[in-house]
């Protein structure tokens, strides 16, 4: 069901991330060095509204990511535009805890808000309290904590969305049968493991005739992503498809299956940036894949973190603010903002994006 202009609202979807990615475009020359430590424009954010521009530091999963590299870029153009101070720190690996030592002197420094993808629900929430105590906003984006741990989640599309476009791809284009396998990013991810379930969910209620025989972890690590393919494709001489819903997994995937022998006769597709899958949809070896506009959703945290920072919003449901560009934002349950719907590139469509 997913051809390129399925309806009206695709094609002004489309008008819209083409637009906003030219921006990101333009504003990227800033780039993501860090802004130094702390200080810089903020105070205590005490609560009275309006206050000074405040100071951001963006914590991706990991370092290296194109994905996080191009959020990030999109919170440092906010960030700018607010005469904040803008910092990126992280690990060099998406585990766990890898991220509680960044928290800590992120707390020390004095910042006034953290943007967080989390890579376990649970694993960095006591370093995220203390640094709460502190007075630190924290914004989850991407990848939640659990909803005690943070001030506001900025969610990229709805989980149901996100798991539905995948399924439909993947089922669409292996012909509704046979056996598929996952290759996920880490184990304990919140975001991939909320869309696996949902995924799983309605493979079994609207896929009968579809088999999920692996769900394989690659770490959101390209060579260990690269390595987990070819094992999936050795144990299952049957497998007909491979979801990824990491960027790293699926161009891990992607590069492997394409000087492989499996390349158009195994279907892959998942979340993809198209710079890195531009040359695997042109040569035939993922047909279509989906993602959102990761510049966007940084620059949407930003905008959120700062609101909060500045005591604009509390994080209440309900509570509205301006986020430049996108326009105006509210806050909805379990204090959750929706950045909008997932989108599908293929070969028709994407030459028309940069990131
Ligand atoms: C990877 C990360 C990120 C996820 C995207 C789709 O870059 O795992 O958290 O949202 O893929």
């Amino acid at each position: 069901m997913f051809s390129t202009r399925r309806n009206a609202r695709r094609g002004a979807a489309l008008t819209a991330l083409a637009a906003s990615t030219a921006l990101v475009l333009a504003a990227c020359g800033g780039g993501d060095g860090d802004g130094g430590g702390g200080g810089g424009g903020g105070g205590e954010g005490g609560g009275d509204g309006g206050g000074d521009a405040a100071a951001i530091t963006f914590l991706p999963k990991n370092l290296g990511n194109p994905y996080f590299d191009t959020s990030n870029a999109g919170g440092a153009e906010a960030v700018e535009e607010l005469g904040g101070t803008f910092s990126e720190v992280g690990p060099t690996e998406a585990s766990p805890t890898s991220q509680v030592s960044f928290i800590e002197t992120a707390a020390q420094q004095g910042v006034d808000a953290l943007v967080v993808s989390a890579n376990d629900p649970e694993a960095i929430c006591d370093a995220l309290d203390e640094a709460r105590g502190v007075g630190v906003k924290v914004v989850t984006f991407d990848s939640d904590t659990n909803p005690d741990c943070r001030d506001l989640f900025i969610n990229q599309a709805t989980a149901e969305g996100i798991a539905k476009v995948q399924v439909d791809l993947i089922t669409e284009q292996i012909g509704d049968e046979g056996q598929i396998a996952i290759l996920s990013a880490s184990a304990n991810a919140t975001n991939q493991n909320a869309w696996i379930e949902l995924m799983q969910a309605e493979l079994e209620a609207s896929h009968p005739d579809v088999e999920l025989v692996e769900i394989a972890y690659g770490d959101d690590d390209d060579q260990r992503s690269f390595d987990q393919t070819a094992a999936l494709l050795q144990t299952y001489p049957d497998l007909k498809g491979i979801v990824s819903p990491t960027t790293v997994g699926i161009a891990a995937a992607a590069r492997y299956l394409s000087t492989s022998e499996y390349k158009g006769q195994v279907a892959l597709t998942g979340l993809g940036t198209p710079n890195q899958m531009r040359e695997y949809v042109k040569d035939g070896t993922v047909e279509a894949f989906a993602l959102w506009n990761p510049a966007d959703l940084g620059y949407l945290a930003a905008y959120a973190a700062n609101a909060l920072a500045t005591g604009e919003i509390s994080g209440e449901a309900g509570d509205t603010f301006e986020a430049g560009r996108l326009g105006s934002y509210e806050v909805g349950e379990d204090a959750t903002v929706l950045l909008g719907d997932p989108f599908v590139f293929d070969a028709e469509n994407i030459d028309d994006f940069d990131f």
